[in-house]
């Protein structure tokens, strides 16, 4: 009964057994555990935006609405809807209708553009797709109507207000309800997510309803979060630390509070600390810092903080070691990745581990390997290159075949691109990178999009896009640009590149910082361009 989604690489049945078998997965889908949580905590308040409260009872009232209205569509189970939403509820009662009716949804950052939108929808074939009337001056309806013209098998759009509900929402929700029944198997895949990305185009990440019900138990087991804890979702809500470690449905699981905020500036999310007697927060280290560096700590009663988590991106141990002295709450470390692996450190770690280690696997399941360059595994303490594999971790990325014979080995490890160390104990650090990506304070850029849109551009002979240090967002992008002629040179400026990306329907945050026209690049001994010389340029 799962139901094989054309190029998605299934898990071998004997691992799929085992899993099942030794409890890693179970046979629930995810609405079926939000509906457990529900019967259980009915009156309990599920989730909290700047516009709307609503309890589990409620919740799962507004998700059986929406999904008669989706079915009543023509969308079904294995239908791809393309969900590109900011942090506002109806992002979490869509995913969840979706899932209702056994659809995926592909999902996208609100942040993201024309470029990135269409990928999806072409990639995955989307039915439909839904978004917001506009997002930071860009007249998203008006990419809606564009994108159903373009594409035909692009059947319906749907458009909320600005900040969630309006018309077309209210609309969807008029035409009955469903009655909560499983129409998917938990082997389904639940939701195709972007990945971190080192390609020309993003690639997309097939979890099914098991992988992401695992990643969720083991982040809420050792983590202490209870029905008792309220959870402020800051980062992007598609974003698998919104999602699942521990995200809206770690906090589903246990019947917690989720309080999502617009964003993470210490003049939104203070306010909201305060208001909801927030518990814990899941950051990325610019926020980190901004938070631990703002004057409006003072002005806000912050004492209900316990517990601050921060992954993403590499936090400095000078910034981590302010974090339980000067805010007074627990520091708990995560890396992770969209595929699947996350590791964090245990509540009760001592702070020398909790500033220098991102933590451990929360399961002997989770399978790491550290090795050498020749593949042998590198003794504890020394750096090597991580692969992993587990019942979190996805076989290969959605219809990319290529991509899957680089990134997975035959046995089904992926090769992370991370350099990490590992001590005795089994704690991880993350040391280095060796895939070709930037990591801007948690977003993840791949050089290669960025050099394959700056190449049509017909002042350019050739472009390097590399990452360069920054104190508050660890790396910043940098563009170096040949022109094709002098009299070029003068369309490559900052301004007019910059320009000429979004004009390319590419998403604001992955654009250059800094760009810097040369007469050539710096090559290695095997003539390929060096980019680790482009970065040292810099000092
Ligand atoms: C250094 N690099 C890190 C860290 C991620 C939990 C936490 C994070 C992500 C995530 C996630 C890092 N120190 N603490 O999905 O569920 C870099 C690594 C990694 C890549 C993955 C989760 N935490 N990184 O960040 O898919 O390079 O997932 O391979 O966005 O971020 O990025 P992403």
């Amino acid at each position: 009964e799962p139901l094989a989604l054309d190029g998605v690489v299934p898990f071998p049945p004997e691992t799929a057994a085992e899993y099942l078998a030794e409890g890693h997965w179970r046979d629930q889908t995810l609405p079926e555990l939000l509906f457990a949580t529900a019967e259980r905590f009915p009156d309990k308040l599920a989730v909290i935006d700047r516009k709307a409260e609503l309890s589990y009872a409620q919740l799962t009232d507004e998700v059986l609405r929406l999904a008669a209205g989706l079915q009543d569509l023509g969308l079904n189970r294995g239908d791809r809807v393309v969900v590109h939403l900011p942090n506002i509820y109806e992002y979490i009662a869509f995913v969840f209708a979706l899932w209702e009716i056994g659809a995926v949804p592909i999902v996208a950052p609100v942040a993201h553009r024309r470029a990135e939108i269409e990928h999806f929808i072409e990639i995955g074939e989307a039915r439909a797709y839904i978004t917001v009337a506009s997002d930071s001056g860009t007249d998203l309806a008006a990419m809606a109507a564009d994108l159903k013209a373009r594409w035909p098998q692009l059947e319906h759009t749907v458009v909320l207000e600005r900040d969630g509900g309006g018309a077309e929402y209210e609309a969807l929700q008029s035409k009955g309800s469903l009655e909560h029944a499983r129409r998917c198997s938990p082997q389904d895949v639940a939701l195709l997510q972007m990945s971190g990305g080192t390609t020309g185009v993003p690639k997309l990440m097939p979890h099914t309803h098991q992988t992401y019900g695992y990643a969720l138990r083991r982040s809420v087991g050792e983590r202490g979060i209870t029905e008792r804890t309220v959870h402020l979702l800051v980062i992007p809500i598609c974003h698998s630390m919104s999602t699942r470690s521990p995200g809206f449905l770690g906090a589903f699981s246990v019947g917690a509070t989720i309080v999502i905020a617009p964003n993470g500036s210490p003049d939104t999310a203070f306010p909201l600390i305060e208001k909801h007697g927030v518990t814990r927060v899941s950051l990325v280290p610019p926020i980190l810092l901004a938070w631990l560096n703002s004057s409006l700590r003072k002005s806000y009663d912050l004492s209900s903080l316990k517990t601050l988590m921060c992954g993403g991106a590499k936090l400095v141990e000078a910034v981590a070691s302010r974090v339980e002295p000067e805010f007074g709450v627990q520091l708990s470390q995560s890396f992770g990745m969209g595929e699947g692996l996350v590791v964090s450190n245990p509540a009760d770690v001592d702070r020398a581990t909790s500033v220098r280690y991102q933590g451990i696997p929360a399961s002997a399941a989770d399978e790491i390997q550290v090795i050498d360059d020749e593949g042998n595994d590198v003794p504890p303490g020394a750096p090597g290159h991580l692969l992993t594999r587990g019942p979190s971790v996805i076989r290969g990325y959605y219809r990319n075949p290529e991509q899957n014979a680089l990134a997975f080995t035959a046995d089904g490890f992926y090769r992370t691109g991370d350099i990490v160390e590992r001590d005795e104990r089994g704690f991880i650090r993350v040391v280095g990178r060796s895939k070709d990506q930037i990591n801007r304070g948690g977003e993840k850029i791949a050089p290669e999009e960025l050099e394959n849109a700056l190449l049509t551009h017909a002042g350019v002979h050739n472009v390097s896009v590399v990452g360069i240090d920054d104190d508050v967002l660890g790396e910043r992008v940098k563009a170096f640009l040949i022109p094709r002629s002098p009299e070029s040179a003068a369309e490559l400026t900052l301004g007019k590149l910059r320009q000429f990306l979004r004009d390319k329907g590419l998403a604001t945050f992955k654009l250059p910082d800094v760009v810097e026209v040369v007469d050539e690049f710096p090559y290695t001994a095997v003539g390929k361009v060096s980019k680790r010389l482009q970065r040292e340029l810099n000092y």
